[in-house]
């Protein structure tokens, strides 16, 4: 994928479209439709990294620079191999190739030397995002997308591991029937690019598909091949939708209707199976997902009607999280999501820092018992990193109580709370005026400090000892029109004293049966990032935020309920996270 679709420090005060517009009509220099780039700091090499404060303690990032998509996700020969969009040269976007690291348990990484830099003609401006298919016979590919000019003109390229007997599968390279595939006349060659990893159908053809657009319908293109060299393009694309804009990294795979067991993408003739179909939609700047069926016959995907195709439909993430991609973990029968959370600080703050960019933890994704949308659920590797434990039982919390949790390393932390409540009865009836707003608007303006009936309650995560910085993770129960509505907030707003950052208050709609009266959310919490699980991962929320006062020791993790309603932590289990080894 593509960075930076304009410059967002101004489309923060003004509307995209509009600064779009603008610029174009000023003609500024250097911004393209949708591109921002920093020339200046695209070859600024880090001098010397800062370690303390926000780099993160067990998130992945490499030594240094500028990361975004994770590319090629797979599981080889007993290793795990992640790839990633990386500038080796800078803390800006620019000079892309694709990093490479490996892993055997997903947390201990080794960093390996770039597996594709550009050098040919089919991806000297560019190698930009793609995914690793296992060929029968145990064989890895993978397809990434080359840019062959400077306006961007996007190709499908190839390359193969060097030597097969290599665990790390070091060496990668480019075979002489480069490129793959191009675009034909009536696609958009400036935006045709990521190609997904391929399915075989019934007719032992292979299938991909590439992110497009047409003016404002966002595409997902097939294209089939027998050999895999010679991909035709497929009379239909596999789905689109209007008015979504370009998308991009698009994702394609089958779930099990029952049960938590991840399914390899070729897996289309299982019984009990819906697929997934997600966009990263260039515009909004979020991956969005439709659950929905294949019909391999005609190779078209029409989502449920439970699922919204469009920007107000299923999040992986109602946070900073972007260009993710998902694949079969063969090795424990499982689906894993990797997704990229980008920095909310400055240019000039990561320049400083001398790295953006970070991947969230691996999740695993599996259809809701409901069929409707995904569950996520951190992987149970990352519990290998949990060291001290605290742990509160059964503990009341009143209007204004805040709660400390003491004797964890509060700054680097994961913690896990369900919280229980004797009625709903005092859940405070929706204005039917805010009745028709979305989750992020109602979090902004219902924020932790706004006293309500049963909630706003939660955790205060990467706290100040005063209280001078909080990002509070938290629920609040609204009685709407015959049901309750039941919002999950992460709320950046006063996560720092500093200026120039975006904080905004990110928010889903859990859709949980309340019968139980009980709520659980769990937080990994790592310097500069707290990724949320509402409800067992119905919900999740990743926020960046940059304390001033709390960091390391400095930070502290709380309870709070600011509701007429008591709440008990039923339970509370926090452990101090160790930081990952590197691999030898
Ligand atoms: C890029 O676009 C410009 C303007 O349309 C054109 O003049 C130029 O020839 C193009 N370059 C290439 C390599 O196609
Ligand atoms: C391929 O990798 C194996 C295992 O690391 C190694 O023994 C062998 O020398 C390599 N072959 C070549 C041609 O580099
Ligand atoms: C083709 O894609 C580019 C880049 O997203 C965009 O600027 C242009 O408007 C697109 N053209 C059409 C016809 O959709
Ligand atoms: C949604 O689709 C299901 C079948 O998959 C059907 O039973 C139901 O009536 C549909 N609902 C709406 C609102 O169209
Ligand atoms: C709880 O509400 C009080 C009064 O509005 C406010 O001062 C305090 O900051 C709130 N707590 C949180 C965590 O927002
Ligand atoms: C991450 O950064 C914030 C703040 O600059 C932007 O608003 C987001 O659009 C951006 N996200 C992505 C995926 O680029």
């Amino acid at each position: 994928m593509k960075c930076y679709y304009c410059d967002h420090e101004l489309v923060r005060a003004l509307s995209l479209v509009f600064v779009c517009l603008l610029l174009s009509l000023l003609s500024i220099k250097k911004v393209d439709a949708s591109h921002q780039v920093y020339p200046e700091y695209q070859t600024l090499p880090a001098v010397k990294v800062k370690q303390l404060e926000h780099r993160t303690g067990y998130h992945f990032q490499p030594q240094k620079h500028w990361i975004n998509d994770p590319n090629g996700p797979m599981y080889y020969n007993g290793i795990y191999h992640l790839f990633y969009q990386h500038n080796p040269y800078g803390a800006v976007w620019g000079n892309i190739v694709w990093g490479h690291s490996v892993s055997m348990d997903l947390i201990n990484w080794k960093a390996l030397k770039p597996a594709i830099k550009p050098t040919k003609p089919y991806d000297k401006h560019g190698c930009w995002s793609g995914s690793a298919t296992i060929l029968p016979g145990n064989k890895p590919v993978i397809l990434y997308t080359g840019v062959v000019d400077e306006n961007q003109t996007q190709v499908q390229n190839y390359v193969l591991p060097a030597n097969i007997s290599d665990p790390y599968l070091e060496e990668w390279i480019k075979p002489d029937d480069n490129p793959l595939v191009v675009a034909e006349p009536g696609v958009n060659r400036t935006a045709f690019r990521d190609p997904t990893t391929a399915w075989m159908g019934r007719d032992g053809h292979w299938r991909i598909l590439i992110g497009s657009r047409r003016k404002h319908t966002g595409i997902a293109y097939l294209y089939k091949s027998k050999d895999f060299i010679k991909w035709v393009k497929a009379k239909h694309p596999l789905h689109s939708k209007d008015r979504t804009g370009n998308w991009e990294c698009p994702d394609f795979f089958p779930v099990a209707r029952e049960g938590k067991k991840g399914l390899d993408n070729s897996m289309i003739e299982e019984q009990n199976v819906k697929f997934v179909l997600k966009v990263s939609l260039d515009t909004t700047r979020y991956d969005y997902y439709t659950v929905g069926k294949y019909f391999p016959e005609i190779d078209r995907y029409i989502p449920d009607n439970t699922s919204v195709d469009g920007w107000k439909g299923l999040r992986y993430d109602c946070g900073n999280f972007y260009a993710s991609k998902s694949f079969f973990d063969a090795s424990k029968n499982r689906r894993i999501l990797w997704g990229w959370s980008n920095e909310s600080d400055t240019k000039m703050d990561d320049v400083e820092k001398g790295w953006a960019g970070i991947q969230t933890i691996p999740r695993r994704i599996w259809l809701h018992p409901n069929g409707k949308q995904l569950l996520a659920w951190p992987i149970e590797e990352v519990e290998s990193l949990r060291g001290h434990k605290v742990q509160l039982r059964n503990e009341n919390m009143k209007k204004g109580d805040v709660v400390e949790i003491k004797g964890i390393t509060a700054a680097q932390a994961d913690v896990e709370v369900v919280f229980s409540f004797p009625s709903l009865d005092k859940a405070e009836r929706l204005h039917p005026s805010l009745d028709h707003l979305d989750a992020h608007e109602l979090c902004s303006r219902k924020g932790s400090s706004v006293h309500g009936g049963l909630g706003p309650f939660g955790l205060l995560t990467l706290a100040s000892g005063k209280l001078d910085e909080y990002t509070p993770v938290f629920v609040r129960v609204f009685k709407a029109k015959n049901k309750h509505k039941i919002l999950l907030c992460s709320d950046a707003s006063s996560s720092s004293l500093k200026k120039g950052l975006y904080k905004p208050s990110f928010a889903g709609f859990l859709d949980v049966d309340l019968a139980k009266k009980k709520l659980s959310l769990r937080s990994l919490i790592d310097h500069s990032v707290v990724e949320s699980f509402g409800a067992g991962g119905e919900v999740c929320i990743t926020s960046r935020v940059y304390p001033a006062l709390a960091v390391s020791d400095n930070a502290h993790l709380y309870a709070f309920n600011n509701g007429s309603e008591t709440v008990a932590i039923e339970t509370l289990d926090a452990w101090s996270m160790k930081g990952p080894k590197l691999m030898n």
